[in-house]
């Protein structure tokens, strides 16, 4: 086994995973991903957190999305299927595109119009999905393919999908198997609720296989625009900078609150200005470009922190769900950096160098 090439998620957790008959995977090796020690994002958070980053960006099609694709694409042709459908905020249509793709079917994918990060919509239309953009939101194109899938033979791989979640939560597993244990805490942004259901589901899992020997909290955060959970009602027009979890009423909302309260953790919101502040403060202080969304959790801490949250040491994974390059719009808008135009003369770079 030591030899063999690695060969993505489902080969590598096949045990934790409901794949036994599958006769082929669907797979583009994800997973994997690099679990950053951040020293620099620590100290700015507080004295007592020591942070690891769960760099997601770095799958195949850039966020977290393609563990659970690998699953739900390769159990749509275990089935038979031939066309796969989502709605999406933007990464979940990229990483199906990509997988159905890898798999010679045909991808469609509802996204909420004119709202999508350009590098999203890239890589959908790249990959050769049928990119149907409604006059809506996301809770609107979800509510519209769970009816069309049902209707007719077109496999779901929303998260609603339980596969998806079965896959993404091979990313608790990658934590535990390189850190030799669980987490004090694992902080992530929630959007429809799948992430935090998955990782929930994956501390679980390898806590009852006897391979940790503690199960962490769990924090999530929403965005103050779109934070249904913790303001206890579905959002009609859910508003955030971070268009990917720009959703109203999350489908995995209950297992999110099971997750939150079973591991003693908490789900809280933080504002759109802190987001892009610790946007910023990663990609500075760690060299790490990650989403807008990624950051929510990272602005989170920071605010419990300020809160008094932190009385003791405590080992903190948070996941960094997608990268940075999907959104460049937001990157250039916010990076507070003025283009400077200049002649192009020694004198003119040395002038603006400021000796
Ligand atoms: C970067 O792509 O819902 O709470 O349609 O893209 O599991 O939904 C994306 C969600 C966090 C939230 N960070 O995860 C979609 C979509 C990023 C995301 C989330 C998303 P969930």
């Amino acid at each position: 086994m030591d030899n063999m090439a690695y060969n993505g998620i489902i080969q590598k957790y096949r045990r934790f995973l409901p794949v036994e008959d599958y006769a082929e995977f669907v797979s583009l090796d994800e997973g994997q991903t690099p679990l950053l020690k951040a020293p620099a994002l620590s100290r700015w958070i507080s004295p007592h957190v020591t942070l690891y980053l769960k760099i997601e960006g770095q799958n195949p099609s850039g966020s977290f999305k393609d563990r659970g694709m690998t699953m739900a694409v390769s159990h749509a042709k275990f089935q038979g299927h031939e066309i796969v459908m989502c709605a999406s905020t933007g990464n979940t249509s990229a990483s199906a595109a990509a997988y159905a793709a890898r798999g010679g079917m045909k991808c469609v994918v509802l996204i909420p119009d004119g709202n999508i990060a350009l590098g999203k919509l890239a890589q959908a239309l790249v990959h050769g999905a049928q990119v149907i953009s409604i006059q809506g939101n996301f809770d609107d194109a979800l509510t519209i393919v769970r009816e069309v899938t049902m209707k007719y033979p077109i496999a779901l791989v929303n998260s609603v999908n339980p596969v998806r979640i079965d896959g993404q939560k091979t990313a608790a597993f990658e934590i535990v198997d390189e850190l030799g244990e669980a987490p004090d805490i694992h902080a992530l942004p929630v959007g429809n609720a799948g992430n935090i259901t998955a990782y929930w589901k994956g501390f679980k899992e390898y806590f009852a296989a006897g391979i940790s020997t503690k199960l962490p909290r769990i924090l999530g955060f929403q965005a103050e625009g779109a934070a249904p959970i913790v303001d206890g009602a579905p959002i009609a027009n859910p508003k955030t900078v971070a268009s990917a979890i720009r959703i109203g009423n999350p489908a995995s909302w209950q297992s999110a609150v099971s997750a939150r309260d079973e591991s003693g953790g908490l789900i809280a919101k933080v504002s759109d200005t802190r987001i892009i502040q610790s946007y910023l403060q990663a990609a500075r202080l760690e060299g790490v470009f990650a989403e807008p969304a990624s950051l929510t959790p990272i602005a989170g801490l920071k605010m419990l922190a300020e809160q008094g949250y932190f009385q003791q040491p405590v080992t903190v994974t948070v996941t960094l769900t997608g990268n940075g390059l999907k959104d460049p719009g937001t990157a250039v808008e916010y990076s507070n950096s003025e283009l400077q135009s200049i002649p192009p003369t020694v004198d003119a770079v040395i002038q603006s160098l400021g000796y």
